[in-house]
């Protein structure tokens, strides 16, 4: 029997073939999951769609986070189709490239505000709508989103992301232990760094990319698959007293100086 074969699971922030999120949703299809993809806007669409389709997705759905509705209306949608939910994936991050492009000290309320909102609380909301679903099944469920090491160390160029996703980090430990008892977990992935839509806003990746292979241990950059394998155990029953952990996936870049 294949790990996932009977579990359903939602996936959001797969933008292209590129996106962590479509690494991890092949994954978790490849294990046998159920899987339900959301896109971002009519534009995301055309990229996305025909990637659900591959994966034989019963639920497609748009979803800006930062729209109540539409969130609450996807889980409704979830909730009435599959009468629960074993795992979900939370892929997303924005700044206001103004906001990213500057130093850190200079950031505007409202870009900070937005960065948060859409990487960081929009995980909570998330949680806090598939809860109800999650626990309806026997051994509650699995709740993942995607960090990087720049929550840390300064990496240059990270700028205000830095601390959104220092935030995000501690938000999965208060989430596992909110959630616990109902033996839902809750975890991040934090792979090294990775060519997609989302990195081509960090300037000069290509520096932190060609860093991160001289001087990981393992002189490697990870791909989407690596990322994907990953999340596909951290989601299955195997992983089960696994909760509230940074797992990283960078060919151990972040235990060098
Ligand atoms: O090196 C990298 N690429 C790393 C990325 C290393 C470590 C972590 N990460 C993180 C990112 O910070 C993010 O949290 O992985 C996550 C996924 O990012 P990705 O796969 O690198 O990037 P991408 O394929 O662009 O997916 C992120 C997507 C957005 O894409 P665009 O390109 O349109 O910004 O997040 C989605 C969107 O699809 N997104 C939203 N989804 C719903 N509502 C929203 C929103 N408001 N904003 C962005």
């Amino acid at each position: 029997m294949k790990s996932l074969e009977g579990k359903k699971g939602l996936v959001v922030g797969i933008a292209n073939e590129h996106s962590i999120a479509w690494g991890c949703a092949k994954a978790f299809h490849g294990a046998g999951a159920e899987i339900a993809v959301t896109y971002l806007n009519e534009k995301a669409e055309r990229f996305v769609r025909p990637l659900a389709e591959q994966i034989n997705s019963p639920i497609i759905l748009p979803l800006d986070v930062q729209d109540d509705q539409q969130m609450a209306d996807l889980f409704e949608v979830i909730g009435e189709s599959w009468g629960g939910l074993d795992f979900l994936l939370h892929s997303i991050a924005f700044a206001p490239m103004e906001d990213l492009h500057g130093r850190v000290v200079d950031c505007s309320r409202e870009g900070f505000l937005k960065a948060m909102d859409i990487s960081c609380h929009s995980f909570l909301r998330m949680a806090r709508l598939a809860e109800p679903l999650l626990k309806r099944g026997d051994d509650g469920g699995s709740l993942l989103t995607v960090t990087y090491y720049g929550s840390e160390k300064v990496v240059p160029h990270y700028g205000v992301m830095g601390p959104v996703k220092a935030a995000l980090e501690s938000a999965v430990r208060y989430l596992a232990s909110d959630l616990g008892n109902d033996r839902i977990r809750v975890n991040a992935l934090s792979p090294g760094p990775l060519m997609t839509r989302a990195a081509s806003g960090i300037r000069d990746f290509e520096q932190l990319l060609a860093e991160a292979r001289a001087k990981a241990p393992e002189h490697e950059v990870v791909g989407i698959d690596d990322v994907g394998a990953l999340a596909r155990f951290l989601v299955s029953d195997e992983a089960r007293f696994i909760t509230g952990n940074v797992a990283y996936v960078d060919a151990g870049f972040h235990t060098v100086l």
